[in-house]
């Protein structure tokens, strides 16, 4: 469990890097941002955004340029080469490679800064999410080297994180070819059951302890999914498309049986009705950037993005 003083500790470095960041960097202009949400509305269409509200995942394809994906694998080199504390580096029991997370790093890794801040990812959120305004939450860099077997264990997003509300989805952006026995598996319009499940530990595949006493949550129906009892939606990714998922929706991934990378960002976005509540949990990072209960999440480590 991360410490008190390690929760400080970080806040403090991330606020001074965040500082430092956002004034030297000179992002784009509100007309620039305008653009990308006009332009958007020609990358998803209506019956795309349905679809996500109705079944809680969506693939879009060939929505993001070679440039942005430059800038994503530059960030994702750089994480590798300089991960944080709280990175996972998973073994894979047979054969030794690794599945790699890490997340909240945006801050110090160029790539991924250039990514959230200069691509249209900010306005394919806001158009989906049906809103003008939306905060950048954070990102976390996936990355299941060749042949790393080790399964994504089935989850969904929310109850990790230190807030209320229901306008949250993510953007999981894969930097190679992923072969549909690869990719994300997201069973169909779990987002809408209204119910809450124990965030897993990715490593172990348990139940996190500190959920277990809660009547809020319950283990996710991991059995009931092996078996088919639900439909999963999952696809074939080239380098460009996307799956928009909501952070409801409960989702795992098998393993890499591939001899290749399956490198994969995902950002995650906060839509107007998400309000931050500290929930006693494992799993860092624990701090709350100064932010009060029930207050609307904004400050440089969440920064905003409007659009008119
Ligand atoms: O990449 C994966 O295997 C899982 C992704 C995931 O759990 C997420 O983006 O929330």
């Amino acid at each position: 469990m991360i410490s008190a003083h390690r929760a400080h500790r970080l806040a403090l470095r991330v606020h001074q890097q965040v500082r430092l960041y956002s004034s030297i960097n000179p992002f784009k202009t509100q007309e620039e941002y305008n653009k990308d949400f006009r332009e958007a509305k020609s990358l998803v269409t209506e019956s795309q955004i349905e679809q996500f509200h109705n079944d809680g995942a969506i693939k879009l394809s060939g929505v993001f340029s070679q440039k942005h994906l430059d800038s994503i694998a530059e960030g994702v080199e750089q994480n590798l080469k300089n991960p944080s504390s709280d990175a996972d580096h998973i073994l894979d029991g047979q054969s030794n490679t690794k599945f790699f997370g890490d997340y909240g790093n945006w801050h110090r890794l160029d790539g991924i800064r250039e990514f959230v801040f200069k691509s249209n990812a900010a306005a394919i959120a806001s158009t989906i999410l049906r809103t003008k305004n939306v905060n950048f939450y954070h990102e976390h860099v996936l990355v299941k080297q060749p042949n790393a077997d080790k399964p994504t264990p089935f989850h969904h997003d929310f109850p990790y994180y230190p807030l209320n509300g229901y306008d949250m989805l993510s953007l999981w952006i894969p930097l190679d070819y992923v072969p549909k026995d690869t990719g994300v598996q997201y069973v169909k319009g779990s987002h809408k059951w209204n119910k809450l499940f124990i965030p897993k530990n990715f490593s172990t595949y348990e139940d996190y302890q500190s959920y277990k006493s809660s009547e809020q949550y319950e283990s996710v129906p991991q059995k009931e999914i092996e078996e088919g009892k639900y439909e999963l939606l999952y696809w074939e990714m080239n380098p460009g498309d996307v799956i928009v998922f909501h952070a409801r929706t409960i989702h795992g991934s098998p393993g890499n049986k591939h001899n290749q990378n399956r490198r994969a960002l995902a950002t995650r976005w906060l839509g107007e009705d998400i309000r931050f509540t500290l929930k006693k949990t494992e799993i860092p990072p624990q701090n709350t950037y100064d932010l009060k209960e029930g207050e609307k999440f904004h400050g440089e480590m969440f920064p905003s993005f409007k659009f008119e």
